[in-house]
C-alpha cells in the first residue's frame, strides 16, 4: 500500500500533467483556430464589406443603385421603383408586408406583386428571373447581369424573383 500510493501520486500527477499539456495544447490550437478563423472571418469581410453594406444600405431605398435588380411600375423604367437586393419568393400584394414601389412617381407605395412592367438589372453576378408564380414557378423572364427591358409576358403578372449565380 505504501509502495503503491507514491507510484499512484507519481502516475495521477503525471496523468494531470499530460492532461494539463494535452489541454494547454488544445487551447492553443483552438486560439490559432479561431485567430485564423476570426482573420480569415475579418479579410472576407474586409472584401465583401464595402459592396455588400453598401448595397444592403441602398436597396429598398427608392433608387436603382449598382448591385441591385429593380422593378419598375411602368414601361421603359418608368413610374416608381422597387429595388431589390435578393431573391424573393412572394413581393406580397396587400399592405402592411408587401415589397412595396418605394421611388417617387406613378405607383409609390402600391404592392410589386403583379404591379411590374419593366426592370433592370444593375448586378454584376446574378442573372434574376421574375415568375410569373410565387416560390420561383411557372413561366419566368430572364434578365442577365446589365440586362434591361419590359417584363413582356410576365407585365403585370410578376410574382416572385430568383438571383441565380452566373455560372
Ligand atoms: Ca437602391
Amino acid at each position: 500500500m505504501t509502495r503503491t500510493n507514491p507510484t499512484t501520486k507519481i502516475n495521477l500527477s503525471y496523468v494531470a500533467l499530460h492532461l494539463q499539456g494535452v489541454a494547454v495544447k488544445a487551447i492553443v490550437k483552438r486560439m490559432i483556430q479561431t485567430s485564423v478563423a476570426v482573420g480569415g472571418s475579418i479579410a472576407l469581410l474586409m472584401s465583401i464589406a464595402p459592396a455588400a453594406s453598401a448595397a444592403a444600405a441602398r436597396a429598398r431605398d427608392g433608387h436603382c443603385d449598382d448591385g441591385e435588380f429593380c422593378l419598375y411600375h411602368g414601361l421603359d423604367y418608368s413610374g416608381s421603383v422597387s429595388d431589390f437586393s435578393g431573391s424573393i419568393p412572394n413581393y406580397g400584394d396587400s399592405q402592411p408586408g408587401c415589397y412595396e414601389y418605394k421611388g417617387a412617381g406613378t405607383g409609390q407605395g402600391e404592392c410589386a406583386k403583379n404591379n411590374a412592367k419593366s426592370a433592370r438589372n444593375l448586378t454584376h453576378i446574378y442573372v434574376v428571373k421574375v415568375y410569373y408564380n410565387s416560390n420561383y414557378k411557372g413561366r419566368d423572364f430572364a434578365f442577365n447581369p446589365g440586362g434591361q427591358g419590359n417584363l413582356d409576358f410576365l407585365g403585370k403578372q410578376n410574382a416572385s424573383q430568383l438571383y441565380e449565380l452566373v455560372s
